[in-house]
């Protein structure tokens, strides 16, 4: 038994519909923007998609039952919009509310508390085709209209709940890296849509406040810390450049309802600010969430960058490969270079432990909220042997370091809720396929044939019982 972690911890694991669902046209689902953007050749890598994923649509109750038998106490899944509004705004699809109410019925039956995650990226096409999705404000009013209908719903079962699902990954990647639909390169209209954004989020919190009075609410933000190359003072003041424009630009807005200065002022000089309506300041801070979820894979390292730097942007659609790490910035603010001192995994993500701890400190000195560890885990090249086993010690080191450095934070003072492993079982990784695995349970799919999906028990998942079972201990 460890002592650090509270009795109720939600000691949790994660998912997303696109990643997992597969079922992409069944019982009335209208088509997302995943299901689009996958079939343009190049767009993933061979050209995988989430049509079947790992059937998780027909296999939930196998799912749940693995679950169980772990003895997960919580678990953090995303509703695809599109079940829901098969064109975004029109008539509900009753079919697909109820899909989503079985497996909740399902998890609450287990005594598994559902985490409920509103977007995870899977934005109806329709809206995309109508209106530009993001980039116009009619999506706000959309959006909270789809919250608004699953917390009536559901508010008397789900007490957890996630806006917006990394609104710095979905913004950046679509809107300046193309590498997300809608395959945009254009940080003005970047910028905009990010507002947006943050408009839909704090409405959505604004509503679920009336609604769900004694639920709890947030936004998961993709969460890495920055630090300085060296000791040199302009690569110290790269590092504060990279956590404002890297993080700060979204935290702030979430909390306080405020653009950090510095940044606007930078992008003000570009001509790249957002437009600030009346009123969208008011509504910014109406929508203060409960707790703020983390998604925790890696820290950055940033050097000083001069104004006239110029960065070769990636054409690449997948993650680079073990030791092709390019760098990339912002001239005149920052750029990102290789921590020597971290080993890497196999898609070259630095390994940081202890960066998880830093980040859960500056969070908490700087917000002052709870915090969930809404994602963290490792991708790997998982192998499953004859005898139906998967050895995947490096997985359970992984998590073991990290949890460690959860313990570590609460010590510190950190008011932690729960932690969701990234992820349940294995899944599809919205760019590298079927090939990174993150799960407990091994789903027996190649990268482009499904096979026969068959779920197995790899190494970390008896190991993760047991951290469950001793509350952190192990
Ligand atoms: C986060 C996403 C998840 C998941 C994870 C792993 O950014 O919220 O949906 O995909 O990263 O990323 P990847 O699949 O690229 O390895």
């Amino acid at each position: 038994h460890n002592d650090a972690f509270p009795n109720n911890f939600l000691w949790g694991s994660a998912s997303a519909a696109y990643q997992i669902e597969g079922g992409w046209n069944e019982e009335g689902k209208g088509p997302s923007v995943w299901d689009h953007f996958t079939r343009i050749p190049g767009n993933t890598f061979k050209g995988t998609n989430g049509d079947v994923a790992v059937d998780h649509y027909h296999h939930y109750k196998e799912d749940v039952a693995l679950m169980a038998e772990m003895g997960l106490k919580a678990y953090r899944f995303s509703i695809a919009w599109s079940r829901i509004f098969p064109d975004g705004n029109g008539a509900l699809n009753e079919q697909g509310i109820q899909f989503y109410e079985r497996l909740i019925d399902e998890l609450l039956g287990h005594e598994i508390e559902p985490i409920v995650t509103l977007y995870h990226w899977d934005l109806p096409q329709a809206l995309q085709d109508q209106y530009g999705g993001w980039e116009s404000r009619q999506i706000i009013e959309d959006f909270n209209r789809y919250c608004v209908t699953l917390f009536e719903r559901f508010k008397d079962k789900v007490k957890y709940w996630v806006t917006l699902n990394e609104q710095n990954v979905f913004i950046r990647l679509g809107y300046e890296e193309a590498k997300h639909p809608p395959g945009v390169t254009d940080r003005k209209r970047m910028y905009e849509a990010n507002h947006i954004a943050n408009l839909a989020n704090a409405k959505a919190i604004a509503s679920f406040r009336e609604i769900v009075p004694d639920g709890k609410i947030g936004p998961s933000f993709a969460y890495g810390p920055a630090y300085p190359y060296s000791n040199d003072p302009g690569d110290v003041l790269a590092a504060e450049n990279a956590e404002e424009y890297l993080n700060g630009w979204w935290l702030d807005v979430y909390c306080d309802g405020e653009y950090p200065k510095t940044i606007w002022k930078y992008l003000e000089q570009r001509g790249l600010s957002p437009t600030l309506e009346e009123g969208d300041t008011a509504l910014l801070k109406s929508g203060k969430p409960d707790f703020l979820g983390v998604n925790y894979y890696q820290t950055g390292t940033f050097a000083e960058s001069p104004l006239n730097d110029v960065f070769q942007s990636s054409k690449e659609n997948h993650d680079g490969k073990k030791g092709q790490f390019k760098e990339s910035g912002i001239a005149g603010l920052f750029k990102r270079k290789r921590n020597n001192t971290l080993e890497t995994t196999d898609w070259d993500w630095e390994i940081d432990p202890i960066g998880l701890r830093i980040g859960l400190r500056r969070i908490t000195s700087r917000y002052r909220l709870p915090v969930m560890v809404t994602e963290n885990g490792l991708g790997a090249f998982d192998k499953l042997e004859k005898n139906n086993v998967v050895q995947d010690d490096y997985r359970i080191d992984y998590i073991r370091q990290h949890i460690e450095q959860l313990q570590a934070a609460i010590t510190d003072g950190v008011d932690l809720i729960g932690y969701c492993t990234w992820s349940f079982t294995d899944l599809l990784s919205w760019l590298n396929g079927y090939q990174k695995r993150y799960g407990f349970i091994y789903v027996d799919r190649d990268e482009t044939d499904e096979k026969d999906l068959r779920r197995v028990k790899k190494k970390s998942f008896d190991w993760y019982r047991t951290v469950i079972a001793t509350n952190g201990g192990n």
